[in-house]
C-alpha cells in the first residue's frame, strides 16, 4: 500500500484543487504542444486486442481506424463497472486494455492488476493537461492516464417533473418517491449508490464509518422497493423511451439522451454530487503491453480523443482536443462544472474500508 493513502485528509485539499480547475483546464488552449502521431519506436504490433472498457468510450469508428492505422483490431469488451473487471482479472481473465476509474486504479494497482506505464512509449502522454498529472490515485500517470471526467445527477423526463427534481429526496424521501413508484432507477454501482446515500444523509461520501454505512445502506433498501431496477447498462434507453420517468446516472450518457430528446434533462443534486475520473491503464496479465502502449498512443492524440469525446459527450482531459469537438457540445452542461456545485471525488478506501462497502452494498443487493 502505497504511503500516500495514509495521508488522505492533508491531500484531499489538494485533489479538490486540482478537481475544481477542471472546468478551466477545459477551457485552457495552448498549454500542452502538439501531438506526436507516430509511436516512438516500431515494436512489433499484435495483430488483435482485448480491451475491456465503459460503454461508448472507443467508437467503432475509431476502432476501424486504429486497425486501418496500426494494423491493430480491438476485441471491445463493454463492462459497466470497475468491480466486475476487477473480480475477473483476479479470476484470470486476460484484457490488454482497460479503463477504470479514479479509485479503482489505485485498488488494482495495489492489488497487482496493473502494469506500470513505460512512458518512452507513450509520447503523447505529453498532450494530457497538466492539471490531471498529479491525480491523487496515481502521482505521475505510473499506471494509468487520465482520459474522461463527469458527473453523477439524474436524468429526468420533463412532463413527469414540474421542476428539475434536483435533490436526491426524489429517490430516498418516501413521500417523493411514492409519485414515481416503478418508474426510477439508480445505478448497479455499489461506490456510487451508497455515495448519493451517504450525501443525502449529510455524510462524507467517502466515508468508511460503520454506522454511517448502515444508515445508507437502510436508506438504499427502503428505496428498492419502489425502484424499477438498480442498473447501469440500459437506463438510457429507458430513460430515452419513456420507460422511466428518473434515471440516477453518468452526465456523458445522459447528454447523449438529451441532445436526441430536448423532453429530457440533467440535473445535480444541490445536496451534492459525485465526479469521477475515468483513465486507461494495461492490465498486469497482458502479454500485449507493446501493442496496448501503441493504441493508447494512438487515442491521446488530439484529433482522436475530440472524436471520442464528441460521441461519448464526455469532457477529454486533452486540452488540445477542443477544436476536434463541435462549439454546442463543448458548451453543453456534460461539459460544465457550476461554480457553486458541491462535488466529491472518489477515493480508494484502503482494504478494510473497500471490503465495508461491498459487504454493504451486497446487502442492498441481496435484500428484498
Ligand atoms: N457509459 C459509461 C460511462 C461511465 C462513467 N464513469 C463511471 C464512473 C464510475 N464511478
Amino acid at each position: 500500500m502505497r504511503p500516500f493513502l495514509l495521508q488522505r485528509r492533508p491531500l484531499t485539499a489538494l485533489l479538490v484543487a486540482l478537481l475544481i480547475s477542471l472546468g478551466v483546464a477545459a477551457c485552457h488552449r495552448g498549454e500542452e504542444k502538439q501531438a506526436t502521431v507516430a509511436p516512438v519506436a516500431a515494436p512489433a504490433l499484435a495483430s488483435s486486442l482485448r480491451v475491456v472498457l465503459w460503454d461508448d468510450y472507443i467508437t467503432p469508428e475509431v476502432a476501424a481506424d486504429v486497425e486501418r492505422d496500426l494494423g491493430v483490431k480491438l476485441e471491445l469488451d463493454f463492462v459497466n463497472n470497475n468491480e466486475e473487471v476487477i473480480a475477473r482479472l483476479q479470476q484470470g481473465e486476460v484484457w490488454d486494455l482497460w479503463t477504470p476509474s479514479d479509485y479503482a486504479v489505485h485498488l488494482a494497482s495495489d492489488l497487482g492488476l496493473l502494469a506500470p506505464l513505460d512512458h518512452e512509449r507513450l509520447p503523447n502522454l505529453k498532450n494530457v493537461g497538466r492539471r490531471f498529472q498529479n491525480a491523487i490515485y496515481d502521482r505521475e500517470f505510473r499506471y494509468s492516464v487520465p482520459y474522461y471526467w463527469g458527473t453523477t445527477g439524474l436524468g429526468y423526463d420533463r412532463q413527469a417533473f414540474a421542476s428539475p427534481p434536483a435533490s436526491w429526496g426524489v429517490l430516498f424521501d418516501p413521500a417523493q418517491r411514492s409519485r414515481h413508484k416503478g418508474k426510477m432507477s439508480m445505478l448497479a454501482d455499489g461506490r456510487e449508490a451508497l455515495s448519493a446515500a451517504l450525501i443525502y444523509l449529510g455524510h462524507d461520501p467517502n466515508t468508511t464509518e460503520d454506522g454511517q454505512l448502515a444508515a445508507a445502506r437502510d436508506l438504499l433498501i427502503a428505496a428498492k422497493r419502489d425502484l424499477a431496477a438498480f442498473d447501469s447498462e440500459n437506463y438510457e434507453d429507458n430513460l430515452a423511451s419513456g420507460n422511466l420517468d428518473l434515471v440516477m446516472g453518468w452526465s456523458g450518457d445522459i447528454a447523449q439522451v438529451v441532445a436526441e430528446n430536448p423532453q429530457r434533462g440533467y440535473v445535480l443534486p444541490a445536496e451534492g454530487f459525485m465526479l469521477f475520473i475515468d483513465n486507461f491503464a494495461i492490465p498486469a496479465a497482458s502479454t500485449k503491453k507493446d501493442t496496448a502502449l501503441a493504441v493508447l498512443n494512438y487515442i491521446l492524440q488530439p484529433e482522436v480523443a475530440g472524436k471520442l469525446s464528441t460521441q461519448s459527450r464526455n469532457p477529454t482531459t486533452l486540452p488540445d482536443a477542443r477544436p476536434f469537438i463541435p462549439q454546442e457540445i463543448l458548451d453543453s452542461a456534460s461539459f460544465q462544472l457550476p461554480e457553486a456545485a458541491k462535488f466529491h471525488p472518489f477515493f480508494y478506501l484502503g482494504e478494510e474500508g473497500t471490503e465495508k462497502t461491498e459487504k454493504a452494498w451486497n446487502e442492498v443487493l441481496a435484500a428484498r
